[in-house]
């Protein structure tokens, strides 16, 4: 018997990037625990991945591919070889080519993992040779991101470390307590320093139970909130006017939009008290350094670009960057890297159509030229986590609806495949990975055995690739190939090599690994001014009036209750549901509850007019009036009747990015008969 304690990092969809310590007996994973390579970690990390073995082992976990043996969702499949399951996609995939063309083929794939390597390397080259059609990637951080790079361009926020150094900490749209614990202890340092807390977010999170100010919004209400912030900063000789003539373009165009909204208007629209805003403005204005943490809460509704724009607008106006904790954090995915794996994928994309991945269930109904035929899914559990549920399971679950799904464990998408393949997890297959949050990049190798046949992302579509006589002459196809062709395409390739090589980790290129707006780094955008209402976003939402124009809140008499599905601890998105057993309540006000007659327990039924949820309800001090919440994430076993929060978000997009719109679902809710 071999014991072995391990480095790894975790690729989840969490912005923490975790360093690991693995231990291993006999290439099995025996306990997970904290590292201290990502600064923040500090040998902690979450339940999820310290039970991770109860994923990795566990009784749903897929070892073998499965062929469909009965009808379409029956959940009936025979075991196959890797070889006859690849005769069988391979064949069926040509056919579709040569009768319908390489369009009539989706692949559709999001947030499994995070990293280079399984995420966007093979697949990626393979569906863009075969000609597919495009996945337009719109689930997550499509708003935030086009108002990010909007303003900013490509630039790193302040780093989380740098919290401590914060007198004022804005939370908005973000509850770290589930998605992001490595901040917590960060700002509980920076408070017993004398820092200030403001947390804006219709729930009383966990954070918010304690700050100095929480503002409940109305969900989707942002927008206004911000205008009138901004206005009030401007009206009272709060901006800082020597900043902004300097770094930043169109301010006169932001004041003119922003002046539509007096605080009185916002606190009326939002549902706050206008004197919780006066505070706002008092307390922001006052203090530096000042960071605002912009989460993905308060994107996903219509107004959810021009919202993310106009938040992200604050510290500009206010002038509270080049100070070390002042500013703003976003993602940090992209900005200190200067590396893709676009350099490793060897082709441009092909000139297909694109379909909005938060519009799967329209795309698979509709009439398309040509029409979707085939989809291949990996990293995703659509099933579970696309908006109009009950249309993807139907479009999914059609006969002449070729489906296969590369997975860990039998999920809810898995279920409708006609194919099931199955997938290593991290800790199995190597991984490049940056943060999004700490700004960190490992390049770790697997450090466990998988289970049966599991194939990697990269075994499975380099096999693909060969099999459909896709591969050109020197193409990266192994790991150390596509992992050296991805650094040899950076400026910082060879520095963040060694530093991997030499430290186990890398840090972000340059004199500082916590770059600081205007002292370490200049804006991204091509002027480098930053822009408040930046020309392109302007556009873009030209449909709905263009940037910060406010889409008023679509409540009606029949369905008056607004419903949020926020993150939960135990998972990452729908990752290791399979691993809860509890069902899931919809959580309630006492006011909406009492008015319905609804206690703690009764079953209840959501609905709107594309489904229904039937699940039990729970009464919760911690929401406003007029919102509900069921989380994000959950199984069809997680409900009474199999449908989930998805089942009642519809797929119109928001005003930016194509964006899902999560947050914007309108329902009613009755005690069950
Ligand atoms: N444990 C855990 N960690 C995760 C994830 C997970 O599922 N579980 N998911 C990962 C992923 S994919 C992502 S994208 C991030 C997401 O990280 P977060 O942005 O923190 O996640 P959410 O819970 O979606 O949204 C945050 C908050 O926004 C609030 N909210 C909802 N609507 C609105 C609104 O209209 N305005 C405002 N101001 N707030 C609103 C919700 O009540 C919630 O508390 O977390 C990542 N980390
Ligand atoms: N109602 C509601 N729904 C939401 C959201 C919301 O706020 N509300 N948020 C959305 C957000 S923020 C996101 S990011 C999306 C995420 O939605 P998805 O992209 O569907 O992500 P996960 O639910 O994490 O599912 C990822 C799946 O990939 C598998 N996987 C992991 N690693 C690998 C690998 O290496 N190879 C293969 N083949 N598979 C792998 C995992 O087993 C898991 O089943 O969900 C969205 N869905
Ligand atoms: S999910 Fe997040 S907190 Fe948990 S180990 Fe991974 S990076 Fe760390
Ligand atoms: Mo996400």
């Amino acid at each position: 018997m071999t014991v072995q304690t391990l480095r790894s990092a975790c690729p989840l969809d969490c912005p923490d990037l975790c360093s690991l310590e693995v231990t291993v007996e006999d290439g099995r994973v025996r306990e997970v625990n904290g590292g201290t390579l990502t600064p923040i970690t500090d040998g902690f990390i979450c339940g999820k991945v310290r039970k991770i073995a109860d994923h990795l082992y566990g009784e749903t976990r897929l070892t073998t591919p499965l062929v469909r043996d009965g009808a379409k969702g029956s959940g009936r499949y025979r075991a196959a070889s890797w070889d006859e399951a690849l005769d069988l996609v391979t064949a069926r995939l040509k056919a579709i080519v040569a009768r319908s063309g390489a369009e009539a083929i989706l692949p559709y794939h999001y947030g499994g993992s995070n990293g280079w390597l399984s995420e966007g390397a093979l697949a990626t080259r393979f569906f863009r040779r075969l000609g597919a059609s495009n996945l337009d990637r719109t689930f997550c951080a499509a708003a935030t991101t086009a108002a990010a790079r909007g303003i900013y361009g490509v630039v790193p926020g302040v780093a989380l470390e740098d919290y401590v150094h914060s007198k004022l900490i804005v939370l908005w749209g973000v509850n770290p307590n589930a998605t992001s614990i490595h901040l917590v202890p960060i700002i509980d340092r920076a408070r017993e320093a004398g820092a200030k807390l403001i947390v804006v977010d219709p729930r009383r999170t966990p954070l918010a139970r304690r700050a100095d100010l929480h503002l409940a919004v109305r969900p989707g209400t942002d927008l206004p909130v911000a205008l009138a912030l901004i206005h009030a900063l401007f009206e009272r000789g709060l901006a800082d006017e020597a900043f902004l003539a300097a770094h930043a373009a169109e301010v006169d165009e932001l004041r003119r939009r922003a002046a539509r909204w007096s605080l009185d208007a916002a606190a009326r629209e939002a549902g706050v008290a206008v004197a919780d805003l006066e505070r706002f403005v008092a307390l922001y204005a006052a203090a530096s350094p000042a960071v605002i943490r912009c989460g993905w809460g308060l994107e996903r509704n219509r107004n959810g670009g021009s919202a993310a724009a106009a938040v992200l607008a604050l510290p500009v106006v206010a002038g509270k960057h080049g100070v070390r904790g002042g500013g703003h954090t976003m993602s940090n995915g992209d900005a200190p890297w200067t590396v893709s794996s676009e350099a490793a994928i060897g082709a441009p994309p092909a000139p297909t159509r694109t379909i909005n991945m938060s519009q799967l269930g329209r795309a698979l109904a509709g009439a398309r030229d040509p029409r979707i035929e085939a989809v291949f899914v990996y990293n995703c559990n659509p099933a579970a986590t696309a908006p109009n549920q009950v249309a993807v399971r139907d479009g999914l679950a059609r006969d002449d609806v070729f489906v296969v799904v590369h997975e860990q464990v039998m999920t809810d998408t898995a279920r409708l495949a006609d194919v099931i393949l199955p997938a290593t997890a991290f800790l199995e297959h190597r991984e490049l990975r940056r943060g999004y949050g700490a700004m960190r990049m490992y390049d770790s190798r697997p450090v466990a055995r998988a289970p049966g046949q599991a194939r990697s992302n990269l075994e499975l579509f380099g096999e693909l690739l060969r099999r459909m006589d896709l591969v050109r002459p020197g193409d990266a196809m192994t790991e150390d190939e596509l992992v050296a062709s991805i650094f040899a395409a950076s400026p910082h390739g060879a520095e963040l090599r060694a530093q991997l090589d030499a430290d186990g980790v890398a840090r972000v290129p340059g004199p500082t690994d916590r770059p600081v707006l205007f002292v370490d780094v200049q804006p991204g955008t091509p002027d480098r001014k930053l822009h408040l209402v930046p020309e392109a976003l302007d556009r873009a939402a030209a449909a709905t009036g263009g940037l910060y124009a406010y889409q008023p809140d679509p409540a009606t008499d029949a369905f008056p209750l607004a419903l949020i599905s926020p993150a939960i601890s135990t998972q990452i998105s729908s990752y290791f549901g399979q691993l809860r057993r509890a069902e899931v309540p919809v959580e309630l006000s006492l006011e909406d509850a009492a008015a319905r007659g609804i206690a703690d327990g009764d079953e209840v039924r959501v609905w709107n007019e594309l489904g229904e949820v039937r699940c039990a309800a729970k009464v919760s001090r911690d929401l406003r009036r007029g919102v509900a919440v069921l989380p994000k994430g959950m199984w069809s076993h997680h409900t009474r009747n199999g449908n989930t929060a998805n089942a009642l978000i519809g797929e119109d997009v928001a005003d930016l990015g194509g964006q899902a719109t999560y947050n914007d679902a309108r329902v009613q809710i009755a005690r069950a008969t």
